[in-house]
C-alpha cells in the first residue's frame, strides 16, 4: 500500500504543539451534554453549538484536527460555509466518527462490542466527498475484577483493526480508540493491567490486518484509578500510563492522542503535562479531548448567541493550556493568564 497521502494527513495532525478537538458526540450524548445547560437537542441547536466551536478565533493555533459527527459533516456555519470546508480554510483537518456505537457483547455479560463495519467502505467514500480525511472508532472496556473478559478484548481488537484496514484502503487515517472506562472503584494497578491487555490485543490485531502503523493514530485512555477511588497524582498517572504504552505501542505509531474520559479539564491537562515531562518518547503525546475541551465553553454558552464569544474564549483557553501540556510546559498558574 502506498501510504504517502495518508502520511501527509498524519503530518498535518501531529504538528507541534497541537492536538485534536473531539466534537463527535452522537445524538444521545449531545442530548445529555445539552440537558446539563438546559438546552434542547434540536438539529439547529446542535449546528449552532458546533458553529461556536469550529469558528473560534485562534483555535487553529492549538488544534490540528476536529472529529465531527456525521450530521455535522453536512451542516454549515452561520455564513453558509460547509463545516468541513470551514475547517480546511482554517488549516484544521476535518475527521469523522464512523462507529455506530456499542451494544452488549453476546455470551459475555457486562462486556460490550462496537458496531459499524458493514458498509463502512461505501460510507467512507461519501464522507471523503464531504471533505473528511481521517476517521475514528471507539471501543469501550468496562473494568471489574473479572471484566473485560477475553472475548471482549479479542473481538473489540478485531473490530478496531478491521476498521483501521478499511480506512487506510479508502485513503483515511484511522484513529484507533480503545477506552478503558473510569467507572468503578478499582485501583490504578487494575487499570494498568487491563490497559496493557487491551493494547497488546489491539496491536496484535492491527498487525494481522496489515495496518500500516505509520499511517494511524492511537487514542487511548490514560491509566487512572476508578472514579470511586482516591485520585492519583499527575506523576503517578504519567508513570503508569507511559510504562504501559512503552510495553505495547510500537515506535512506528506517530502519535498518541489521549481521550479525557471523565477527568476534569484541569486534571486532563495536568496529567498530559506530567507525561511530557518524563522526557522524549517514541511517539508524540497529545490530546483528543471532548469533555475536557468543551465543558467550560458549554457552561459559558448555555444556548444563548450573546454568549458565543465567551464560549469561544473558554474553548481556546483550554486548547492553549493543552498545547502547553503537550510540550511539558504547563503550570496551573497559567489558568489565570491574561487574554482569557
Ligand atoms: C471517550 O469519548 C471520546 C473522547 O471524549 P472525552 O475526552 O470526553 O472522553 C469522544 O470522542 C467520544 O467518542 C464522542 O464524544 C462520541 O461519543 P458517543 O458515546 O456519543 O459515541
Amino acid at each position: 500500500m502506498d501510504t504517502t497521502q495518508l502520511q501527509r494527513t498524519v503530518a498535518a495532525m501531529v504538528q507541534a504543539p497541537k492536538g485534536l478537538l473531539a466534537a463527535d458526540e452522537s445524538p444521545p450524548t449531545i442530548a445529555r451534554r445539552f440537558a446539563s445547560i438546559g438546552v434542547e437537542s434540536t438539529e439547529e441547536n446542535r449546528r449552532a453549538w458546533r458553529n461556536v466551536l469550529l469558528g473560534a478565533p485562534g483555535l487553529a493555533d492549538s488544534v490540528s484536527g476536529v472529529i465531527l459527527y456525521e450530521e455535522t459533516l453536512g451542516q454549515h456555519s452561520d455564513d453558509g460555509t460547509p463545516f468541513p470546508q470551514l475547517l480546511e480554510q482554517r488549516g484544521i483537518v476535518p475527521g469523522i466518527k464512523v462507529d455506530r456505537g456499542k451494544v452488549p457483547l453476546a455470551n459475555a455479560p457486562g462486556d460490550e462490542i462496537t458496531e459499524g463495519l458493514d458498509g463502512l467502505a461505501k460510507r467512507l467514500q461519501r464522507y471523503r466527498e464531504q471533505g473528511a480525511r481521517f476517521a475514528k472508532w471507539r471501543a469501550v472496556y468496562n473494568v471489574s475484577p473479572t471484566l473485560p473478559g477475553p472475548l471482549a478484548v479479542k473481538e473489540n481488537a478485531h473490530a478496531l483493526a478491521r476498521y483501521a484496514a478499511i480506512c487506510q484502503q479508502e485513503g483515511f487515517v484511522p484513529i484507533v480508540e480503545p477506552e478503558v472506562l473510569i467507572d468503578g472503584d478499582h485501583a490504578i494497578e487494575r487499570c494498568s493491567e487491563v490497559t496493557e491487555q487491551v493494547l497488546h490485543a489491539v496491536f496484535h490485531a492491527l498487525h494481522r490486518q496489515r495496518v500500516a502503523l505509520e499511517a494511524m493514530l492511537l487514542k487511548p485512555s490514560m491509566v487512572l484509578p476508578g472514579k470511586g477511588s482516591a485520585k492519583a497524582s499527575p506523576e503517578s498517572v504519567a508513570r503508569h500510563t507511559i510504562a504501559v504504552l512503552r510495553r505495547t505501542v510500537p515506535a512506528a505509531v506517530p502519535g498518541v492522542f489521549f481521550l479525557s474520559g471523565g477527568q476534569t479539564p484541569e486534571e486532563a491537562t495536568a496529567n498530559l503535562d506530567a507525561m511530557n515531562r518524563l522526557g522524549p518518547q517514541p511517539w508524540v503525546l497529545s490530546f483528543s479531548y471532548a469533555r475536557a475541551l468543551q465543558e467550560p465553553a458549554l457552561a459559558a454558552w448555555r444556548g444563548d448567541p450573546a454568549n458565543a464569544a465567551a464560549a469561544r474564549r473558554a474553548l481556546v483557553h483550554r486548547a492553549r493550556m493543552n498545547a502547553r501540556a503537550r510540550e511539558g510546559r504547563y503550570e496551573p498558574a497559567m489558568e489565570n493568564e491574561a487574554g482569557r
